[in-house]
């Protein structure tokens, strides 16, 4: 009984960053950040990618465990990257203390659009009394071959863009189709956050943080992005399926994410 509440208060205290900012804004992201998503020349050609589980614009990250899958689509073909993860510690601006964090090495050879994804192990998030799974997505474009990025990979739910997902102006419009099991989900839920990495920006209010659009009857979303950076898109559903916590089964909210960089004009 005893070591049951002492387990219960650890587990509480890992998770206090998460229902500590639920009031406000409870937006988790997934996120697969590449350090370019136009390569053009050698040096841009060895990406290295970052892979965290956080709150993008309010600066706060969860910890993560091992992806269950990380890998990239070129070409059509699907090359496994999961033996190149290598845990880090992260502190994003307003963390207090560093989070486990994934990080990869990757050195693009050939013209090609690259879909690199991750699937992440489920998180526990008490706030929400639900699991959470982001499936997660971003695309590099090297040498202007801009062919493929249109592509679906086929995970479990996906954002497969309309917009082409690199080289974007602030200001631009951006759309995608949100598709779980391949098929697109009608007027679903899409969350949009700007990855404020060095917490230049402000949110007047709450609401601010997060913004959030609807899809239309044939699952596409449409938003314009007010600013340079990177943005991240969440198409969350409810899985069909439910997980096993201790002797309890709890939803799992399964989001489709896909981030674009934005670009200001010069
Ligand atoms: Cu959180």
């Amino acid at each position: 009984m005893r070591k049951q509440t002492k387990f219960q208060l650890l587990f509480a205290g890992i998770f206090s960053v998460c229902i500590f900012f639920s009031s406000s804004a409870r937006a988790h992201f997934g996120m697969v950040i590449p350090s370019d998503d136009i390569v053009e020349n050698q040096k841009a050609a060895d990406l290295h990618i970052k892979i965290m589980f956080a709150h993008p614009f309010e600066g706060v990250s969860m910890p993560m465990e091992k992806p269950v899958k990380f890998g990239v689509m070129v070409d059509g073909k699907i090359e496994d990257l999961l033996g190149r993860l290598n845990a880090y510690d992260l502190k994003m601006y307003a963390d207090e203390e560093t989070f486990q964090a994934w990080q990869a090495d990757f050195s693009i050879k050939r013209p090609g659009d690259y879909l690199f994804y991750v699937e992440p192990a489920p998180y526990w998030e008490p706030a929400e009394d639900c699991f959470i799974k982001h499936y997660t997505k971003v695309i590099v474009d090297a040498y202007g071959k801009e062919d493929g990025w249109d592509q679906e990979i086929g995970l479990k739910t996906e954002i497969v863009p309309l917009t082409r997902p690199f080289g974007i102006y602030a200001g631009n419009v951006f759309q995608g189709i949100v598709k779980v099991d391949g098929k697109p989900v009608p007027f679903g839920e899409v969350e949009i956050e700007h990855y404020n990495e060095k917490g230049i920006y402000t949110a007047p209010k709450g609401a601010l943080v997060t913004q959030v659009v609807k899809c239309d009857a044939n699952g596409v979303f449409t938003y314009v992005m007010p600013k340079a950076g990177w943005w991240g898109f969440a198409a969350l559903n409810e899985d069909d399926k439910t997980l096993p916590l201790g002797e309890e089964e709890k939803p799992v909210e399964i989001g489709a994410v896909l981030w674009v960089k934005a670009y200001e004009m010069r």
